[in-house]
């Protein structure tokens, strides 16, 4: 009836993330057994009456109740904002300023938003480069950081590059890199007083997080799903008040039981009986995703942080820590019209519920794509010239999260790093006792995996990646090289009440 977890950490382990799962510890790594109202395998959806489009819904119950009620609000997908397209560049104007949506039926929700937009999309082509004008109508500081984009120091959303309240300021990506699914994100850092305060975490909870969805001629050729069967899902929590405010408390991140999709409560999407490319973000703060199927259909993952995956990995539950993002096809075809299948995470808290959103089977469709049994080969970054190692650890005495023992500070470069070198890095977490979880994202360039604990990556890590979550007590190797742009980067943790609290570093690329 219930998901063991001793098949938890083996279907972890075809992951190659077995011991992310400690089996014990605290609850934001404890695959929570399905409690009421979360089914185990082997339930299929109910099957019921298919939603008709433009048929009301139901009276909207209070926010309050909306908030926590699964399945009332439709998955918004987000439309392509529109480019001017100029002289070889898409250009894009962006304003982030505040903005009054509604999240909650019946309420209004102040958020950070660009353009008055939750989770607004931006579709890139390689080849192409973007040019973003932002105007900062916040009355905090904004720095925009394009995550796992391979871009020029001073469009990368340094925070000495932050726009203060007011500014305007120009952003260009070359858009050389590989088709992969990447994510637009605020990155100021506080100045820690007053008016003026700001840092990512809060900016990023509060909405200020845009998909960029860069596609190329390699991956078109292949036959995935395309189109309207391409569907960017931003996955998150939150904590709304009574009235629908989006209540902000960096110590509170275990607090937060509503799940957002795209902006949306737990929301129910209508889908044709046949395959999807779920493109799954995790723009939580802190929170750690553990997704299934709830009726055990598998998803086959074909795509990491930085993009397709050198062959398909099946999956019946996939981890995905924030920052991270994860593209799995899900095949729906042998599902009668009028079956629902729910998203759920294994790793809710007790007493919440797991439930993310419900896909609700309403049409027949044909479908020509398939998933090939290659998809791209990953890139050789060359054999490793140096060693660096960044142990990670929370400091109970000062209430800071230290990498090598230093919180951030924006004067002090941390080390030099040539570029067209591979280095070789080695993260440790030696948290064990208080038991956080900590991840590294270098900016700038991709890694590969070497090995994990030792052993090497499963199918499911063997691709690209730019964030890498390491459990307490776990090593983490990966080779990266970086290339192109020298000038000042950040890494961190992408925990973002640890980055919050010092886990921060900057490196210095040269020639
Ligand atoms: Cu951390």
């Amino acid at each position: 009836m219930t998901i063991s977890r001793r098949r938890l950490v083996a279907g972890a382990a075809v992951l190659g993330t077995a011991t992310a799962l400690p089996a014990s510890g605290p609850a934001w790594a404890r695959p929570q057994s399905p409690g009421p109202g979360a089914a185990g395998t082997g339930r299929p959806g109910k099957p019921g009456k298919p939603r008709k489009p433009g048929k009301p819904r139901k009276k909207a119950p209070s926010p309050a109740t909306s908030a926590t009620e699964p399945f009332t609000v439709p998955l918004t997908v987000p439309r392509p904002l529109r480019p001017l397209r100029l002289a070889g560049h898409d250009f894009h104007r962006l304003t982030t300023g505040e903005a009054d949506v509604e999240l909650l039926p019946g309420a209004t929700t102040r958020i950070r938003a660009y353009n008055g937009l939750m989770s607004p999309l931006i579709k890139a082509r390689r080849g192409r480069p973007v040019l973003i004008r932002q105007v900062n109508r916040l009355d905090v500081p904004f720095a925009m950081h394009l995550h796992g984009g391979h871009i020029p120091q001073r469009y990368d959303g340094h925070p000495m590059h932050q726009a203060e309240p007011g500014d305007v300021r120009y952003y260009h990506y070359p858009n050389e890199q590989r088709a992969a699914t990447l994510w637009l994100h605020d990155h100021s850092h506080g100045t820690g007083h007053g008016h003026h305060h700001s840092d990512s975490a809060e900016s990023i909870y509060r909405g200020l997080a845009a998909t960029y969805l860069l596609t190329d001629d390699f991956e078109d050729a292949l036959p995935l799903p395309r189109g309207r069967y391409d569907v960017p899902l931003q996955i998150r929590d939150a904590r709304f008040g009574d009235d629908g405010t989006l209540l902000y408390d960096p110590q509170g991140f275990l607090d937060r039981p509503t799940f957002l999709v795209n902006g949306s409560p737990r929301p129910y999407f209508e889908v044709a009986a046949r395959k999807y490319r779920l493109r799954l973000m995790n723009t939580s703060n802190d929170r750690f995703f553990l997704l299934r199927l709830r009726d055990g259909t598998p998803m086959t993952q074909i795509a990491s942080d930085g993009g397709l995956l050198p062959a398909p990995a099946q999956a019946w539950a996939v981890p995905l820590w924030p920052g991270e993002r994860i593209d799995v096809v899900v095949d729906f075809s042998d599902r009668p019209v009028g079956s629902q299948v729910v998203l759920e995470s294994l790793a809710s808290f007790p007493g919440e519920t797991p439930d993310v959103m419900r896909f609700d089977v309403v049409r027949e469709a044909r479908d020509p794509s398939s998933v090939p049994g290659e998809l791209r080969p990953a890139p050789d970054l060359g054999t490793p010239v140096l060693e660096r190692e960044f142990r990670m650890r929370f400091d109970p005495e000062t209430g800071r999260h230290l990498i090598n023992e230093r919180v951030f500070d924006m004067n002090r470069v941390d080390f030099r790093s040539r570029l067209g070198e591979t280095e070789a890095w080695t993260v440790v977490n030696d948290d064990v006792e208080m038991n956080i979880p900590h991840s590294m994202h270098p900016h700038l360039s991709h890694f590969r995996i070497l090995d994990r604990n030792g052993r090497p990556p499963g199918p499911a890590e063997a691709g690209l990646k730019d964030t890498v979550t390491v459990a307490p007590g776990e090593t983490v190797r990966f080779a990266v090289r970086f290339t192109d742009y020298t000038g000042l980067f950040m890494y961190h943790c992408h925990m973002m009440n640890h980055v919050a609290m010092g886990m921060m570093g900057q490196m210095e690329t040269v020639r």
